[in-house]
């Protein structure tokens, strides 16, 4: 598989380094970093690394996916958090069922895996779940989670038409894949704590609030 991995970043100057320097080689041809204008460098501290960086000025998790998906030149294409709360060499597992023809989507399930105490916030897991049991109800979708960890099959992700730009994202890729009738699979992965820094989203009150409004919004958008 030829793997171009998307690592959407805000200000994640402290993470960035160490998560680049975890990667196992040889799992992704291409690490795009998408600098989703840092203040603090962490483009800069990408770069050093290894990483090309794409540089996506409008504000918005949304607007840096859609930036790295426009840089990517692989078939596969994996997401993941720039604050090192994923276990990069667990992108291999995701990749693996698109490898082996048996999906087209693969989602990281936190709540199947292993979450550190005190990774994810009680209110964001509780979000997480009611979501995932709208998704049920609404499109059919058995998921036990929503997250930004996953791997994709690039021209299906073209196909989808993405239109969010900022915390909708994840859950738009998932209602689309669902109602296109496209394979869509979870697999568990471990979350951990970030490594340095605090949660923009779950760890603010307006990254929450953006979150579950763009979240619920997207989830109903869709539904017939
Ligand atoms: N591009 C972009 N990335 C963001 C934004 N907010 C958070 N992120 C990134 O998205 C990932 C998840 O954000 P994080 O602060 O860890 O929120 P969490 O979901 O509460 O863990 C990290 O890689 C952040 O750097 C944003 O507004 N724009
Ligand atoms: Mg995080």
């Amino acid at each position: 598989m030829d793997v171009s991995l998307i690592i959407p970043a805000l200000n994640e100057a402290a993470c960035i380094g160490p998560l680049l320097a975890e990667l196992p080689a040889g799992l992704a041809r291409q690490v795009i970093v998408v600098d989703n204008g840092s203040t603090d460098g962490t483009g800069d501290v990408a770069r050093a690394a290894g990483a090309q960086v794409v540089v996506e000025p409008r504000r918005g998790y949304g607007f840096a996916c859609a930036a790295g998906v426009a840089a990517a030149q692989g078939n596969v294409l994996v997401f993941m958090d720039g604050d090192g709360s994923f276990v990069p060499g667990e992108l291999a597992g995701l990749v693996e069922p698109i490898a082996g023809d048996q999906a087209d989507l693969v989602l990281g399930s936190r709540m199947l895996g292993n979450m550190a105490a005190g990774a994810m916030p009680p209110h964001q897991l509780a979000g997480n779940k009611l979501v995932a049991g709208l998704l049920r109800l609404l499109y059919g979708l058995r998921v036990t989670d929503l997250g930004p960890f996953r791997a994709i099959r690039r021209d299906l992700l073209l196909q989808l038409d993405m239109q969010e730009r900022t915390y909708g994202w994840p859950v738009e890729m998932m209602v689309k894949t669902a109602r296109r009738g496209a394979r869509l699979v979870e697999k568990p992965i471990t979350y951990r704590p970030r490594l340095a820094g605090r949660s923009k989203v779950g760890g603010t009150l307006r990254g929450t609030a953006l979150a579950t409004y763009r979240i619920f919004q997207v989830t109903f958008r869709y539904a017939r």
